[in-house]
């Protein structure tokens, strides 16, 4: 069984989650409390020298980097659909899942963790930065999802587990997806149940 040291509130943690329960895996989860700086703890640093959740655990294995969990996990388990062969479709599957490390993961954190998480610590001209940051990162999703139902084409693959992490994550701070594709997309990925059931009850 593997054991997946998360958090609720952390999207990283959640598209992890969102896949091992697609894929009917047989997982435990260890709850780290954010609040009260488990993570900065000497045992949890020891885990993961990152002190980031998550941290995945398979045998002797520890991986961080959630979306190197992702692709873990599909390579072990032969998940073919969800992280496609296909050279093009590969490739296309990569890109999403670097463009939001890479370019959507800094702007949900501007925006979320600077205005709602860290309070009255959130550095508002971060807040003001992800908001532009997402003007232009929403309107590129948007466009992509015009051409194809899932970001990778008609079936959805890790790359949108792993952006719609982030765009859950959007929604705590009330930024919800306005293009028309974007938001059909996010529901069709809002019903899968691994999806509902990574959600922070
Ligand atoms: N690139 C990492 C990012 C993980 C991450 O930023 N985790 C956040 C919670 S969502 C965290 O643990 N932050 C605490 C810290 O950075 O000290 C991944 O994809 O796993």
């Amino acid at each position: 069984m593997y054991t997946l040291y998360h958090a609720p509130y952390s999207q990283h943690s959640r598209r992890i989650i969102s896949l091992l329960e697609q894929a009917g895996l047989d997982y435990k989860t260890i709850s780290v409390n954010m609040e009260n700086g488990d993570y900065l703890s000497d045992w949890y640093r020891a885990i993961n020298p990152n002190h980031q959740v998550p941290t995945f655990i398979d045998d002797e294995l520890i991986i961080y980097e959630s979306n190197a969990v992702l692709r873990y996990l599909c390579l072990k388990h032969d998940l073919q659909a969800w992280y496609p062969h296909e050279l093009k479709t590969r490739a296309t599957t990569e890109q999403w899942l670097d463009w939001n490390q890479c370019l959507l993961a800094p702007c949900v954190e501007n925006i979320v963790l600077h205005g709602v998480f860290l309070g009255a610590q959130g550095d508002p001209a971060r807040v003001d930065l992800g908001h532009t940051q997402w003007q232009e990162r929403e309107a590129i999703l948007d466009s992509a999802l015009a051409i194809t139902p899932y970001l990778c084409g008609d079936q959805p693959t890790i790359a949108d587990l792993s952006v719609a992490s982030n765009i859950f994550q959007l929604g705590i701070a009330d930024v919800e997806p306005a293009g028309s594709s974007l938001q059909r997309w996010y529901d069709a990925m809002a019903s899968l149940q691994g999806f509902q059931k990574s959600l922070p009850k």
